[in-house]
């Protein structure tokens, strides 16, 4: 007996954690084994941000059922990839907070499994929290199953007051849960048992990929129907309608290795059958979307659509002139390969060549996105450039020209309120909604295009002193929003190469916000603070305190700094204007301007002022 579920729901609402116990109570460990929390979060990166990036299966025995898992990562960049492993599965959990309720990518996720025809299970978790309002959010929930027009049987779905941290879950407030029981029944009792005949020829659909240095691609789907042993020939067809294929190339092949999930280890089986999930290997073109068969049978799948990307960035060879000192890899073939070799598992991603062999663009779903395959490879010793993102527009159906819409959703203290509305309003944000919970929270939901939000969350954090929550995710393709004005501060610009000194930034500390502290290197053109107005200045900050007679003892180690701004990568993509460059390597991340001498950018601004005037 097999039942296939995905665990869905907005970022951080609970679901790796929730995994982490299911895993615990079916006895998926041994009784002193050490398991880390968030287990399934098991790539480095996701450890350290307590972010899941990627969908993983797992599987737990439940009383003689095979209960597969799926994973899913809750941030809206990677929406896409819990829409594709939604094939795989024949209900989920829905976790939703019971404090926040639920947010744009819940509805995102939502809609989609009902659109598939799954059948829900609903477990408003974190009741444990002291601002829980767990029958708010159940209200909010069925509110929100209704709008998307969720079929009589998915309404009737069981819901859950879960807290996954804690373990527990139960179907009525007034009886606390005690443990998962009651949330491992309702799987057992409401998801329906894939229905695949496993006497009919195989037929699988690739969902997921993933990827071996000894088995090349592996293949990762639920075997439709039919079974499937180690050393039987197989087709792969290719992405068209689905179907019989005729007449229309295939790869044949040996399947060389297959496995299943059982707790947190792959098992290597010899045959598998319908209804099951499996990582099958052997084929050097398996692709998502693509339809596994049995070669007398070649019947092929419903595809699976990979979504478009709406942002690019530049990467670009580091020409700075700190060039090749960090990294090992640097030159525009290592990094060129290393971005198509990303091509094979990161589905959602586009890379381009440009008119320039050291410049190559680079396309996805939104920071975090690209940002995760900048940190990827600066930890692998690359060292290169990005440019500011631009969002990627295209022609609408009357010619007219569009760019991608943000659905966003703050949450802030009523103080706030005001400042919020007043910043995003020359960001073309729209207002959609506005809700008081009376607990002196508001609620705020806009409609904005994407460009509109570059360098908002920054500032949004400041405005609000850290007590606001910002969500976004990508809503649809609008009319262009005109020009919008970019960031309102200048930066200082170190005019010299040299080491940063205390007595220098001492001086500057007062209308400036300092990027870089005493002992850090710079470069002539490399920025090296937020200047307090608009405007850039060029600086020394390399000047050391002139030695007179009159010397107070102690003098320079005196200086009293304000720590420097820390940047990341998420944060410099939205930082930097269309004049600047973020400089990436395995131990820094710098921001210089892309013209670095002094007199030179005099030069090109005033051509550009003379243009300006002659226009
Ligand atoms: N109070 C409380 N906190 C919880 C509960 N479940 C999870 N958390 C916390 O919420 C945070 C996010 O938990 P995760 O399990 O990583 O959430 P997630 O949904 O997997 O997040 P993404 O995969 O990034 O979308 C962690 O700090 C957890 O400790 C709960 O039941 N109660
Ligand atoms: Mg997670």
């Amino acid at each position: 007996m097999i039942r296939n579920i995905a665990i869905i729901a907005h970022v951080d609402h609970g679901k790796t954690t929730l995994v982490d116990q299911m895993l615990r109570q079916a006895g998926a460990f041994r009784a002193n084994q050490h398991v880390e929390e968030r287990v399934m979060d098991s790539n480095p990166l996701e450890k350290e941000r307590g972010i899941t990036i990627l969908a993983k299966n797992t599987s737990v025995n439940w009383h003689g059922t095979k209960i597969n898992i799926v994973d899913t990562p809750g941030h809206a960049d990677f929406g896409g990839e819990v829409e594709r492993i939604l094939r795989m599965v024949d209900g989920f959990v829905l976790l939703v907070d019971a404090a926040e309720g639920p947010m744009p990518q819940t509805r995102f996720v939502t809609r989609k499994a009902l659109a598939l025809g799954l059948k829900p299970i609903v477990a408003i978790n974190k009741i444990d929290r002291s601002d829980a309002e767990p029958l708010r959010v159940h209200d909010e929930v069925l509110g929100l199953f209704i709008d998307l027009e969720a079929t009589h049987e998915q309404l009737d779905a069981p819901f859950l007051y879960t807290s996954s941290r804690a373990g527990t879950a139960t179907p009525e407030l007034e009886h606390p849960g005690t443990n998962l029981t009651p949330l491992f029944q309702a799987v057992i009792d409401h998801i329906a048992a894939p229905t695949g005949d496993p006497e009919l020829p195989f037929q699988m659909l690739v969902s997921t990929l993933d990827f071996s240095s000894f088995l090349g691609r592996i293949a990762i789907g639920r075997i439709e129907r039919g079974r499937v042993r180690v050393g039987d020939q197989v087709s792969l067809l290719p992405m068209g309608e689905p179907g019989m294929v005729v007449d229309e190339p295939m790869e044949n092949g040996r399947v060389t290795k297959l496995y299943t999930f059982d707790g947190l280890a792959r098992v290597e089986v010899q045959e598998a059958s319908a209804g099951d999930i499996v990582c099958l290997a052997g084929f050097e073109t398996i692709e998502i979307g693509k339809t596994f068969t049995s070669v007398d049978v070649p019947e092929r799948l419903l595809g699976i659509a990979v979504e478009e990307p709406t942002i690019s960035v530049d990467f670009i060879v580091n020409n700075g002139p700190f060039a090749g000192r960090d990294g090992k890899y640097v030159t525009s073939r290592q990094l060129r390969d290393r971005l198509f070799k990303e091509l094979e598992r990161n589905v959602a991603l586009r890379v381009e060549p440009t008119d320039s062999p050291d410049t190559h663009s680079v396309s996805g779903r939104g920071e975090l996105h690209l940002g995760i395959l900048m940190e990827t490879m600066r930890r692998e010793g690359y060292e290169f450039q990005v440019s500011r993102p631009r969002v990627i527009t295209r022609i609408g159906e009357n010619g007219e020209r569009q760019e991608p819409y943000e659905e966003l959703m703050i949450d802030v203290p009523e103080e706030y309120m005001g400042v919020v509305m007043e910043r995003l309003g020359p960001r073309r944000a729209e207002m959609k909604e506005m809700r008081n919970s009376g607990t002196g929270l508001v609620r705020l939901a806009f409609r904005i295009p994407a460009r509109g939000l570059f360098g908002y969350r920054s500032e949004f954090l400041t405005d609000t002193r850290g007590t606001g929550i910002i969500h976004h995710r990508f809503l649809e393709y609008g009319p262009w929003a005109g020009p919008l004005a970019g960031r309102k501060r200048g930066v200082l610009v170190a005019d010299r190469e040299g080491s940063v000194v205390a007595f220098a930034l001492g001086n500057l500390q007062e209308r400036a916000q300092m990027f870089v502290a005493p002992g850090d290197v710079v470069y002539e053109g490399m920025i090296a603070g937020e200047n307090s107005r608009p405007g850039d200045l060029d600086v020394n900050v390399t000047k050391e305190k002139k030695l007179t007679n009159m010397r107070a003892s102690g003098s320079d180690d005196n200086v009293l700094l304000e720590p420097p701004r820390q940047i990341t990568l998420e944060y410099a993509m939205e930082y930097i204007e269309e004049d600047e460059l973020i400089e990436v390597t395995p131990k820094t991340i710098r921001l210089r301007k892309r013209v670095l001498q002094v007199n030179d950018r005099k030069k090109a601004a005033r051509a550009a002022a003379r243009v300006a005037d002659a226009s």
